[in-house]
């Protein structure tokens, strides 16, 4: 058999390349970034997740490569990041485009390419397909869209069911025939563009009931009512279950994944784009919270207030579109110093008034704001028993602390 190429060695693409190297398949990892690949070399991980040291270990055993190249072989997997354009809100194919531009210079005749990133509905044809008349390659191009939660990704890659969206039941086959190897959750055969669909669907409707969630937590702090408590009974409801409010919506999926149907069908996407709104109202809406108890409590110098917790989500250490930075830099804009921050699962430094030891940043404060519920919290909790605390995530339960 010949190998499989993964290009795109982030959060997505590498466990998936290592799971399936782990399998005993022959799997070469490729990343344009220099410092990927010389990490894996040395066999390091590159970011935090559970099992991931071990499937690593498993992986080079059974004879993974890393090169900064994809390599020439007839079937790729590509992870790499898809962001969307803040102005026009459409996603922004470059490095998708790229990294098939690479594949197509080095690929065996006829080859397979699955696309794993999310991509709006439509990209594969107007993006990726009119390159193989640019090479003269003829390529199979496929979607499999990753659908694993950050946490739990390696249970996930194996449990979750996957969509395969290709031109031809043939080809389907065989990418399921690869991802068989791994995956014990099921597969669902489409076309490439209903598979697109199917999956920016289901983070945008994560998206639209987080919003409703929030959309909650404002109205009942305008009625003096407990959000935390309302929601728990309407879920006693066998037909209701309302996810949770908080300081606003992160990660690269969730925060973004919607935009491209706000972009691409604005007439339509209505209340699509009005739970993005509601949702990066937030990081605002913790700072009039904030205001207020400082107020109360006359505080007037914002370095006096320590946000915990700068990952977007608990127990993950990924910062991308972190609510704890947005709402930094709205302090920062608003209200002068900025405020001193620190978060567990972080190994380094990425604002200036971080701090990298919890008793430190403490003893520092007198205000604190949980922005993230990460379980470290839950053994530090008699630490801030003499500060005032805002908690976001309804993870601290002290008489007199505030709530969203
Ligand atoms: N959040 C809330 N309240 C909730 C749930 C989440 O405020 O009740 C916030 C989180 O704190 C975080 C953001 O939403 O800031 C997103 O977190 P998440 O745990 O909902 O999702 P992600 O972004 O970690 O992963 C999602 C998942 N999608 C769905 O559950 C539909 C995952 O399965 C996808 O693979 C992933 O996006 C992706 O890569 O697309």
């Amino acid at each position: 058999m010949n190998s499989i190429c993964v290009t795109g060695l982030g959060r997505i693409g590498l466990p998936t390349a290592l799971t399936l190297a782990s399998r005993g398949l022959p799997v070469v990892g490729s990343d344009s970034n220099p410092s990927i690949i010389e990490a894996l070399q040395k066999g390091v991980v590159t970011f935090e997740e559970k099992g991931m040291d071990a499937l690593l270990k498993a992986a080079i055993r059974e004879g993974i490569k890393f090169g900064a190249k994809p390599a020439a072989t007839d079937f790729y997997i590509v992870a790499v990041p898809t962001p969307y354009d803040k102005g026009t809100k459409k996603i922004d194919p470059s490095y998708v485009v790229n990294a098939v531009r690479d594949i197509l210079r080095v690929c065996l005749p006829n080859p397979i390419i699955v696309i794993e990133s999310t991509v709006s509905p439509g990209t594969i044809d107007r993006y990726l397909r009119p390159l193989t008349s640019e090479t003269g390659v003829k390529a199979r191009f496929a979607h499999a869209p990753e659908r694993v939660i950050p946490g739990r990704m390696l249970y996930e890659l194996e449990h979750n069911a996957r969509v395969i969206g290709a031109d031809s039941r043939e080809t389907a086959e065989l990418i399921r025939s690869v991802y068989a190897t791994f995956c014990l959750g099921g597969f669902a055969f489409t076309d490439i563009r209903s598979a697109e669909m199917a999956k920016i669907v289901e983070n945008t409707f994560r998206d639209i009931n987080i919003s409703f969630a929030n959309e909650l937590a404002k109205i009942c702090r305008a009625d003096g009512m407990d959000v935390y408590e309302i929601i728990r009974m309407a879920n006693m409801h066998p037909r209701v279950n309302i996810l949770q409010p908080g300081p606003g919506v992160g990660g690269h999926c969730i925060s973004v994944d919607p935009w491209f149907l706000v972009g691409d069908y604005p007439l339509e996407a209505r209340l699509i784009h009005e739970a993005r709104k509601i949702n990066d109202s937030m990081p605002m809406y913790v700072l009039e919270r904030v205001r207020e108890i400082m107020a109360e409590n006359n505080i007037s110098d914002t370095s006096r207030v320590g946000f915990y917790g700068i990952s977007y989500k608990e127990d993950v250490d990924d910062v991308r579109e972190s609510p704890t930075l947005q709402l930094m830099d709205l302090v920062k804009t608003c209200m002068g110093n900025p405020p001193k921050v620190f978060d567990p699962m972080l190994c380094e430094r990425v604002t200036p008034s971080q701090y990298m030891d919890f008793n430190e940043f403490i003893r520092d404060v007198d205000f604190v704001v949980i922005m993230v519920g990460h379980s470290h919290l839950a053994g530090h909790q008699r630490e801030m028993n003499d500060k005032i605390v805002l908690d976001t995530r309804n993870v601290y339960h002290r008489e007199g602390a505030y709530r969203l």
